[in-house]
């Protein structure tokens, strides 16, 4: 009787709180102004634009995925080869500086250091005498993935609606007044390319057309056409070479296609022109609100999945900017709710299947020669813009970057063989869209070959959320060739009894005692990346059943990998020897990859280690890029203290230009490093499942970091490892009330709650006994840490939790309730 009061009491919060869907929008009573990142994202994973929102100047600042300076090279270097010896050596006997020297001599490329993505150009709409307005406001509406522009002049209201479709392939802008006949204004083209060709066409079509830059030695060869035509209800049409006018129409649809002739990263063979013409023709013939309604049609059965909501305050009222203004000395719950759904609404706009992977500024950018060539940085940046796909289910949406691993696997073969004479393939910290995997930007910085190591194993995350074992067969090849490489690159340390890596770095960060240099061997990162990549490959091997003999070669070897160590200012250690400095602030922290995305560091199987982490986390501080505050999220939510987790995103939510330090959000609430750098709000997006549902450790652990400032509400939709859907949940007081879950492969669920529960019908909860027999939710070894001599560790004291077992029925869904 309680149980079904209490399941009724449930059904009905459930429906309040997905209604309360409201806070669901950017908005702003100011245009844009000449300010980029005051604009407005909209996009379909191939076409990008920033809507300004500008009266009498609107300005649509157009990207398409594939335009990108250069065309298909290679920037491996041979040399590399005859060096290495050399180079290692020099490492063994502590001359780093030597050997830096020498791989920038010999291993660094001496061609392209990697290719810029470049925009198209602007779409620019002039309304005549728009100057005096009142009563402005913009949005994004997230829930439907719509902008639109209203203000009023002379008693007459304007509206301009714009959204790129994700079912047509287009950029669809609608322009209207509520007074017939007022619709006026001059479209053109603008573009930052050299020698663009920009020409009115037949009917009321505009035509840019252009060829993206050489770079580096590399003949930019992207040839690219954006088309604009349009039609008006009433008015007349007028042209000009270069723009066409629209006068007293009722209102005007203009349509937007943009296309290139990239075919995939060896292949340009591709034509922009009928392309652009076919995509623009298939859709030009619907009408508007048939437009619309498809584009939200592919739009919400992705966004929709999760509902997430922390209850809100009168600060919804206010536009976005003052929100985000106030946001750390407010309280307001649904603005941090809207930015965990803003990360999902980025990557459901700049990734899609098929297309190209959201770059280091997603699908928006405006400059010829954008920050680090807006390209994928490798050593943290690109894989952190995946970070919220499979946990915030959108997992069909990891597929452009799983595709450009596989690609990767094949250009980077190559560079395994003729860079360092090693079988399977590599890269190092970069690539681009011509999926280059040579050393580039000086080997400081470059010389870290783990660019393969990481991003393979996303292939395998994407295996534990879906149990997809026809995928793993598929990508098999590429997790076997990425242990290849290791197999044969590992070389054996002269004075530690181990393998290692060498050369190597710790991302883009050196210890003063080694005579500031990064290059080393041995790594932390280093070695927990090859400690992953043979754990995968030995278990993917299993689970296929082929390749016995590989796989117990890889088991010889990862006994000789080095342990994590703790050094003597109580830290996980980031180099072999104990030389980190506890004043040290780099905002790369690669030492804890093991802690988050790994699953090598556990407070519960490692406690040493973990207690170390938190030291050095502590140690390293707060403040710091945009991307590096997103990831102390994860990190600190992996702590399990969800008040510094909060404390960190509060930090990333303030204004560009208070921290001292670096970080903050511009008022379009993009990330800032700064520049702008999506993987921040990636990566706080993450940050925030995180603090929710974690499923490292073998279990399914809910509510594991909840802060202060969020001790109830609701969540929905959330993803765990072993394809468990968190269908809804509800927490009060930090603790559990209610929870549904959905095993749509059967198997053990192994669930941690903060607090005891039971579960409402059929079915036996247990205590938690041994080891988890579900495969997807499987605890790694961890070889036995070194702990210094000089370590003092704390007793890390951590919230008790209840430890359940159940065992599912594919396809059925379990609902539990806090026990009374
Ligand atoms: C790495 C980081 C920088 C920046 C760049 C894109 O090099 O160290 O902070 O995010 O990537």
């Amino acid at each position: 009787m309680e149980k079904s009061f209490f399941l009724t009491m449930f059904l009905l919060t459930t429906i309040i709180y997905s209604q309360n869907s409201i806070d669901l929008k950017l908005w702003y009573d100011e245009p844009s102004g000449e300010t980029w990142e005051n604009a407005l994202p909209i996009g379909n994973g191939r076409i990008g634009a920033m809507v300004y929102g500008n009266v009498f100047n609107e300005v649509f600042q157009l990207n398409e995925h594939t335009v990108w300076s250069g065309s298909p090279n290679r920037n491996n270097n041979p040399n590399a080869l005859d060096a290495l010896p050399k180079v290692r050596q020099l490492i063994f006997d502590g001359e780093y500086k030597a050997a830096e020297q020498l791989a920038n001599e010999k291993i660094m490329s001496k061609k392209s250091q990697g290719q810029m993505f470049q925009p198209v150009g602007n779409l620019e709409l002039n309304f005549p005498k728009h100057e005096n307005f009142e009563n402005y406001h913009r949005d994004l509406d997230i829930s439907n993935a719509t902008s639109k522009t209203s203000y009023i002049i002379n008693g007459v209201t304007y509206t301009r609606e714009a959204f790129v479709s994700l079912a047509d392939r287009v950029l669809v802008i609608k322009l209207s007044a509520d007074q017939p006949g007022k619709t006026s204004f001059t479209a053109n083209f603008t573009s930052p390319h050299l020698d663009p060709k920009i020409e009115t066409q037949e009917d009321a079509q505009l035509s840019l057309w252009g060829k993206t830059s050489d770079h580096e030695g590399v003949e930019g060869k992207v040839e690219f056409n954006a088309l604009m035509r349009l039609k008006t209800v009433k008015g007349s049409i007028t042209k000009t070479d270069s723009t066409i006018t629209v006068d007293k129409a009722d209102s005007a649809i203009l349509i937007v296609s943009i296309a290139t002739n990239f075919n995939s990263y060896n292949d340009l063979g591709g034509d922009e022109m009928q392309r652009a013409k076919d995509y623009l023709d298939a859709a030009f013939d619907k009408d508007y609100e048939q437009l619309k309604a498809d584009h939200i049609k592919k739009y919400q059965p992705l966004f929709n999945r999760v509902v997430l909501d922390f209850g809100s305050t009168d600060a919804v009222k206010s536009p976005t900017d003052e929100r985000l203004a106030n946001f750390r000395n407010t309280k307001d719950p649904s603005f941090l709710a809207l930015y965990f759904q803003y990360g999902r609404y980025l990557l459901i706009s700049s990734s899609q299947p098929g297309g190209q992977p959201a770059n280091l500024q997603g699908i928006w950018n405006q400059s010829m020669k954008p920050a680090w060539d807006s390209k994928y940085t490798i050593n943290i940046n690109a894989e952190m813009n995946y970070w919220p796909a499979e946990r915030t289910n959108l997992s069909e949406l990891h597929e452009p970057f799983l595709t450009m691993v596989q690609e990767l696997s094949e250009t980077g073969k190559e560079t395994a063989k003729v860079m360092y004479g090693a079988k399977g393939w590599m890269a190092h910290h970069n690539t681009d869209i011509w999926r280059t995997t040579g050393a580039i930007d000086g080997a400081f910085w470059g010389i870290w070959n783990g660019g393969g190591a990481w991003t393979s194993q996303h292939l395998w995350e994407h295996y534990l959320y879906t149990g997809d074992t026809s995928f793993l067969q598929s990508i098999y090849p590429t997790l076997k060739g990425v242990a290849e490489f290791y197999a044969d690159f590992l070389v054996q340390h002269p004075n530690y009894p181990y393998l290692v890596v060498a050369p190597g770095n710790s991302p883009e960060n050196a210890p003063e005692k080694h005579q500031g240099s990064s290059i080393t061997a041995g790594s932390t990162m280093d070695n927990q990346l090859v400690f992953d990549v043979f754990n995968t490959a030995i278990k993917a091997s299993e689970i296929l059943g082929k390749d016995a003999a590989f796989a117990n070669s890889l088991k010889t070897l990862l006994g000789k990998l080095p342990p994590m160590q703790v050094g003597k200012h109580n830290q996980l250690q980031e180099w072999l020897d104990d030389v980190d400095s506890p004043k040290d602030h780099h905002r790369h922290i690669s030492h804890l990859y093991g802690l988050f995305p790994s699953n090598q560091i556990s407070p519960y199987r490692t406690p040493k280690l973990f207690a170390a982490s938190k030291n050095t986390l502590l140690q390293r501080g707060d403040v710091s890029t945009g991307w590096s505050m997103g990831w102390k999220v994860n990190w600190w939510a992996k702590m399990q203290d969800g008040n510094h987790a909060y404390k960190l995103i509060t930090d990333q939510l303030t204004p560009v230009g208070i921290n001292q330090g670096g970080g903050g959000t511009y008022n379009n609430l993009f990330d800032a490093h700064p520049p702008f750098q999506i993987d921040g709000n990636f990566g706080c997006t993450s940050g925030i499942a995180e603090m929710l549902l974690q499923s490292t450790d073998g279990a399914v652990h809910l509510l594991p970091a909840v802060p202060d400032a969020l001790s109830k509400g609701y969540v929905g939709g959330l993803k765990a490892r072993g394809d468990f859907e968190l269908v809804s949940m509800e927490w009060k007081d930090k603790n559990l009330l209610v929870a549904t879950v959905k095993s749509n492969l059967g198997g053990n669920l192994r669930l941690r709650v903060p607090n005891a529960i039971e579960l409402v019908g059929t079915g036996t909860l247990k205590n938690a006994e041994g080891e988890n027999p579900n495969p997807l939710l499987y605890v790694p070894e961890t070889a036995v840490p070194i702990i210094s001599k000089e370590a003092t560790l704390e007793n890390l004291e951590l919230e008790n939790t209840f430890l359940y077992d159940l065992e599912t029925e594919k396809g059925r869904t379990y609902t539990f309730i806090m026990k009374k």
